[in-house]
């Protein structure tokens, strides 16, 4: 039977005017309906949003009592992570053993926020005039629009809730519209906590309509916006409207450097993860693997057999290690740079296609493809698929050349038994991550976010709470003595 959804506006749940299809990636059929968000519901959301955001409802809460709220929504989405993970997979196709374990790991981002509300402080300045008291008050920035993309919905838009309602922001939430299930579901979680009206409205629809009137709207202060570099280039665009402030994460091409004294078994193991897990549709996938010239044969033979070996199955089954992709738009954006990777020299040693036998769904094998050069084009785009391409190097220098020879800048990974080695490489490497003799390890305490195109501002950790906030200026006179009057000369 095909289920509905509903958008959460002004503390209720609604039909749209419009609806739209929400497809199965592991069959291809339909299975829910869900609200194309108008403009018009838009508009309504964020003056629902401003509303709230100067009622004494929200705006006379304590900033403890804030933090108590956001208590409350991490131990719901801790109980509820079953359905919201179930939920997940069905709409997305990523596989229950992950969305499981990553919903359990949303509610700990929540609690984080939850601790950092109370934390948020201002300043005494030591000002250079003796008869004045100067200090910084750190106010909400006011209303947020937090626009996500299909992969990991509720991971993505919690470290943009999380932080503005820590700091006392309203939002308007707009999931993508591949995908928005678990988003929806998770409103009536945030209606259960007992946040105030129009504090957090969620939406879904298209980029045009919804996205549009969403980044432009003038009672719009801040937008944080995941998704790809040619939609970011439309939101700020958009924001020339309302002049907001933005971050940005962009996903990227994140390069895994691994040198001839890595330990192959370990590092092979990480690499699979960093590839494959979510179907490679992860904004930090390692899908570049930068290799010295000695191991490239160990390495890629072992990485054959371990992508050979991997379940591909149904999404919603505790045995399936990689599910479909999540559109049949992704689907095809694989095959065509698969097909010009070849062309360019790309030799393809793992996967390369759909799975035999596959009738229906947007499955696609775990692929490796062995590039002659850095020029192939599965090494310069970002795919957001399973497709891990390989180039080798010969000295420390090429590595490091090869691996900033590109326009995103998001992760990056270096595996080596070299401590020296490590440090010269964290300290080379352009991106906003490196991870050492791991790969993929997140955590709310640490910021998250990348250089060139893998977008702008960071999220997660204390400083990024900070960027829900504005500072204002408060200058006091102490003196008892009267102001002299200006047009008296003395
Ligand atoms: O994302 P989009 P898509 C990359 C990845 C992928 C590509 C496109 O390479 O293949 O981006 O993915 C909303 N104003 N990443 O098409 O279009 C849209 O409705 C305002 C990397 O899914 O960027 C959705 O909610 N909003 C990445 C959101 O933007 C607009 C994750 C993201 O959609 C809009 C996803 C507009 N004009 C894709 N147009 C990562 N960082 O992980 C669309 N949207």
């Amino acid at each position: 039977m095909v289920q509905r959804f509903q958008q959460y506006i002004d503390g209720g749940f609604e039909d749209a005017r419009e609806h739209f299809d929400s497809v199965d990636p592991s069959t291809g059929d339909v299975w829910a309906r869900m609200p194309a968000a108008s403009a018009e519901d838009v508009d309504r959301a964020v003056r629902a949003a401003h509303r709230a955001l100067n009622d004494p409802a929200w705006a006379n809460l304590t900033a403890s009592a804030r933090g108590k709220l956001l208590y409350r929504l991490a131990d719901l989405v801790a109980q509820h992570a079953p359905r919201l993970a179930e939920l997940e997979t069905q709409d997305t196709g990523k596989i229950i053993r992950e969305t499981r374990a990553q919903i359990g790991y949303v509610a700990e981002y929540y609690r984080y926020y939850a601790g950092v509300a109370d934390k948020i402080q201002g300043a005494w300045l030591p000002v250079d005039k003796p008869d004045m008291e100067v200090t910084l008050r750190r106010e909400p920035v006011g209303v947020v629009a937090g626009i996500v993309p299909w992969n990991s919905q509720l991971f993505l838009s919690a470290v943009k809730v999380g932080p503005a309602l820590a700091a006392g922001c309203t939002i308007v939430l707009k999931a993508s519209e591949d995908g928005p299930a678990p988003l929806l579901e998770f409103a009536r979680l945030v209606h259960e906590a007992g946040f105030p009206k129009g504090v957090v409205n969620i939406v879904t629809g298209f980029g045009n309509d919804c996205g549009r009137t969403l980044t432009s709207h003038p009672l719009v202060s801040k937008i944080a916006f995941t998704g790809g570099p040619e939609t970011a280039r439309h939101v700020v665009r958009n924001s020339a409207e309302n002049l907001a402030a933005m971050s940005l994460e962009l996903g990227g091409k994140s390069p895994v450097l691994v040198f001839d004294d890595a330990d192959l078994d370990s590092t092979c193991n990480a690499l699979v993860a960093g590839i494959f897990a979510a179907t490679g549709q992860s904004c930090v996938a390692g899908s570049r693997l930068v290799v010295q010239r000695g191991i490239h044969d160990a390495l890629v033979e072992r990485l054959v057999a371990k992508a050979q070996a991997i379940r591909i199955g149904n999404p919603q089954d505790m045995a399936t290690e990689m599910g479909p992709l999540a559109t049949r738009r992704q689907l095809e954006h694989i095959e065509r740079v698969l097909r010009a990777s070849v062309e360019a020299g790309g030799r393809v040693v793992a996967g390369g296609k759909q799975p035999d036998g596959v009738s229906k769904g947007n499955y696609f094998m775990p692929t490796i493809v062995d590039c002659p050069n850095a020029q192939v084009p599965s090494v310069m785009e970002e795919l957001f698929g399973p497709v891990l391409s390989v180039v080798t190097f010969d000295t420390e220098a090429d590595a490091i050349a090869l691996a900033n020879d590109t326009r995103y800048g998001l992760a990056s990974g270096v595996f080596t038994r070299d401590l020296t080695r490590a440090h010269r490489l964290t300290r080379a490497l352009r991106a906003g991550i490196v991870w050492v003799n791991t790969y993929r390890a997140v955590s709310p305490i640490v910021p998250f976010g990348g250089y060139g195109l893998s977008g702008l501002g960071r999220e997660g950790g204390l400083e990024a709470v900070l960027d829900y906030t504005r500072t204002k200026s408060v200058w006091i006179r102490t003196s008892d003595e009267p102001i002299a009057d200006p047009f008296v000369m003395r």
